[in-house]
């Protein structure tokens, strides 16, 4: 992770246009792509998140921005028709002073700023499902709240995000290349996925063969994603719109899954302590197709199972092909993290493969009790 002076930093929070006097700024919150502060001012109510885009990973920033204002535009005119409270329920986009939404500076850094919403948190783990059930039931609602917004006007801001087959062939590159003679050490890691090769196709034939529809997803619903307001102890906002684009549900399900329901760390080194929680899966089953309302297929709801164990295997290769380059694209704090990620992946899919029926039979159990149509 970069350090940036904290002059530097002034400079580019007075490219904004915030309200009260600079106070301070810190660095905040877990995210392994953007530069993340909090800025405070004094004389004003307000905080702010200000952030520097990863350009390695986002090639074109300004698509990443034009995203967020036409998605965030929509939701908010949503939650004021439905009565909600559109600063709180929606990511709020602060200009900079010229009008633009973002600020570049001369080192081709672009930064952003969101207002910070108070009186709310962010979750690093479920304490009980009934909160996991409610995140599901958070992010389900943001694809129905999506539902009818015109996709084709969005961006890939990533292209091939969740693209399970091209991740895969990416993983047998860095393989192939290891750049860091690391291979040798994860043998057992790259022959385990290796192994379910064929099973990464499943999303793209589905779709493929014209059976799921491409929808506006998250594509990035980690738990830590969504803000919990501190007086009901709900859901308030979702974050980290960065990759919301067209995609497929189910991948907003699964990735959801190999978060939340795994009840250690992500990058837990421990593996007798990675464990992947079957209520949790149940909760967030419930609360995702309860917040989806009647939108998804009957297919879309088939696949949810499957979905959870593809990408929690799709982000296994990832964390492993970054191991295997160098560490260059997630950011970590030590030696191995990236490894470490890979190896609680794949303990988590070894045991969704042990519970695989308990899995499709509490999407079955949850499908026949909301008295399905379609
Ligand atoms: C990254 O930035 P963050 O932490 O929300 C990544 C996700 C991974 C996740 C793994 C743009 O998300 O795809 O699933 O780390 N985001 C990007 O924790 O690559
Ligand atoms: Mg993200």
């Amino acid at each position: 992770m970069t350090d940036y002076p904290e002059a530097f930093l002034q400079s580019v929070i007075r490219q904004f246009r915030t309200e009260g006097i600079f106070q301070r700024v810190k660095r905040f919150g877990n995210g392994h792509i953007n530069d993340t502060f909090l800025v405070t001012c004094a004389d004003s109510n307000r905080q702010y998140i200000l952030q520097r885009i990863n350009g390695h990973v986002f090639s074109h920033p300004e698509q990443v921005m034009a995203n967020m204002a036409a998605v965030t535009a929509y939701l908010k005119e949503a939650v004021r028709q439905s009565g909600g409270n559109p600063e709180r329920e929606v990511l709020t986009l602060i200009p900079a002073h010229n009008g633009n939404l973002f600020y570049q500076d001369h080192h081709c850094g672009f930064w952003r700023m969101t207002l910070f919403l108070e009186q709310a948190y962010c979750l690093e783990a479920a304490a009980s499902p009934t909160e996991f059930r409610q995140s599901g039931f958070a992010f389900g609602s943001f694809q129905k709240q999506l539902a009818a917004f015109p996709a084709d006007t969005l961006y890939e801001t990533i292209p091939c995000f969740h693209d399970t087959p091209k991740r895969l062939s990416d993983f047998q590159k860095a393989v192939s290349e290891d750049t860091c003679g690391r291979v040798k050490t994860v043998a057992e890691e790259i022959e385990f996925i290796l192994e379910r090769a064929p099973f990464t196709t499943i999303l793209a034939h589905a779709y493929a063969e014209g059976d799921i529809p491409l929808r506006v997803t998250h594509n990035d619903t980690k738990l830590n994603n969504i803000m919990f307001d501190s007086n009901t102890r709900k859901p308030l906002c979702i974050l980290d719109l960065d990759t919301v684009m067209p995609g497929f549900s189910a991948t907003d399900f699964g990735d959801a899954i190999r978060f939340g329901a795994n009840i250690a760390d992500e990058d837990e080194r421990d593996l007798s302590i990675v464990h992947f929680d079957l209520s949790m899966y149940q909760a967030f089953a419930e609360g995702f197709l309860a917040g989806c309302g009647d939108i998804l297929t009957r297919k879309e709801i088939s696949l949810l199972p499957s979905s959870a164990k593809l990408i929690t295997l799709e982000n296994s290769m990832r964390f492993l092909a970054d191991y295997l380059e160098g560490d260059h694209y997630y950011h970590t704090s030590r030696p191995g993290q990236n490894l470490d990620r890979c190896r609680t992946h794949l303990k988590l899919v070894w045991e969704m493969e042990q519970q695989w029926k308990q899995m499709n039979d509490i999407i079955a159990e949850i499908r026949k009790n909301k008295g399905e149509k379609k």
